[in-house]
């Protein structure tokens, strides 16, 4: 939903072109008022500065999700100035609805969460505003209409993501014929949407590249190689496997592997998120080129936090920016990578 800006800023970025619908009277409104209504009767009042935070966070699903709860965990500290809730969803939405719920019900100041899927959100987000509870969305979006239901959605864009794949395989694999099999995220997740929608623009207009089969993995590792080997039981003629997540290439590169074929050569790969164990593959030669996707969300969304509970302005939108790599500069960078 917000994939049509092409605006790539920094982690702290300045000038996102959606940023300037950071409309003050839906940010600071909803982060004055209601922050300092919630402040007097919550834990804001006592203990000096303390935010309480409640993040509803999707699940453990993967490198990419560990890296990002380790962040948050690590920057929403007591020494920061945080009271962190942190609850994990295990992929289901109800879950996470009930989280918020909770949240509001303890009174705390902010919400934060990473909503598993895009829509059914509404409902929850309205009892959230009515409580005077900012919320501020973190890595993946919701499909609300209604904008003022959050104050700023911090994360980045995952239809870019879907088109550096689709670029780079057009360019340097698709010069002849290919085969794609894809591997998508969970079901109904804004990753999953648009990874596929960006892919499927880049290459549209390829005529070499043909999608012949395409099912969730759910963004897990084991769920990916199960697909796979679907696939490769159904397909003797894939040439490509794009995977919207390094845990699926992974899961797939077993799976390859077992059905005796070498992943990186008979059968190439190219995935999204760039975490360790997907670098060190593309290192070794097994996945062919990966887009990142930045997990370290925590600094940023401590500073949206600070700034809303204070009743200042935030932008309605940061996107984080990203980068790709191939085997050679995987290598160059594994040494020195942070997640
Ligand atoms: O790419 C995947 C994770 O929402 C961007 O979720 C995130 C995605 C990430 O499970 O590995």
């Amino acid at each position: 939903m917000f994939s049509t800006t092409k605006a790539r800023t920094r982690l702290t970025g300045v000038l996102a072109g959606v940023a300037v619908l950071a409309l003050a009277a839906c940010s600071s409104g909803g982060g004055s008022t209601d922050g300092s209504s919630n402040d007097a009767g919550g834990d804001g009042g006592g203990g000096g500065d303390t935010i309480s935070v409640g993040f509803s966070q999707v699940g453990a699903e993967s490198g990419w999700r560990a890296a990002n709860t380790k962040s948050i965990q690590d920057t929403l500290t007591a020494e920061n100035g945080f009271d962190l809730k942190f609850s994990d969803a295990q992929q289901k939405q109800e879950n996470q609805i009930q989280a918020i719920r909770s949240y509001i019900a303890q009174g705390v100041d902010v919400i934060a969460f990473s909503p598993v899927v895009e829509s059914g959100w509404d409902a929850v987000l309205e009892e959230a505003k009515q409580a005077g509870i900012p919320v501020i969305l973190t890595d993946r979006a919701v499909d609300s209409e209604d904008d003022t239901l959050y104050e700023s959605f911090i994360g980045s864009d995952f239809v870019l993501e879907g088109e550096m794949a689709g670029d780079w395989v057009s360019e340097n694999l698709a010069t002849e014929p290919i085969n794609v099999v894809e591997l998508q995220g969970t079901t109904g997740a804004a990753p999953a949407i648009d990874r596929k929608t960006g892919f499927e623009n880049a290459t549209a207009d390829n005529p070499n590249v043909t999608i012949i089969d395409s099912q969730t993995g759910n963004f897990t590792r084991a769920e990916g190689k199960t697909v796979m080997e679907g696939f490769l039981q159904a397909h003797d003629d894939i040439d490509l496997v794009y995977a919207h997540n390094d845990d699926m290439g992974l899961g797939a590169i077993e799976a390859i592997e077992a059905a005796g074929l070498v992943p990186g050569e008979d059968i190439k790969i190219v995935t999204v998120d760039a975490v360790k164990d997907g670098m060190q593959a593309l290192a070794d030669g097994k996945i062919n080129f990966i887009v990142e996707c930045n997990p370290l969300l925590g600094p940023d969304l401590a500073d949206i936090i600070k700034k809303v509970v204070a009743g200042e302005e935030v932008e309605k939108r940061i996107v984080v920016k990203d980068e790709s790599f191939t085997q050679e500069q995987a290598i160059e960078a594994l040494p020195t990578r942070e997640y």
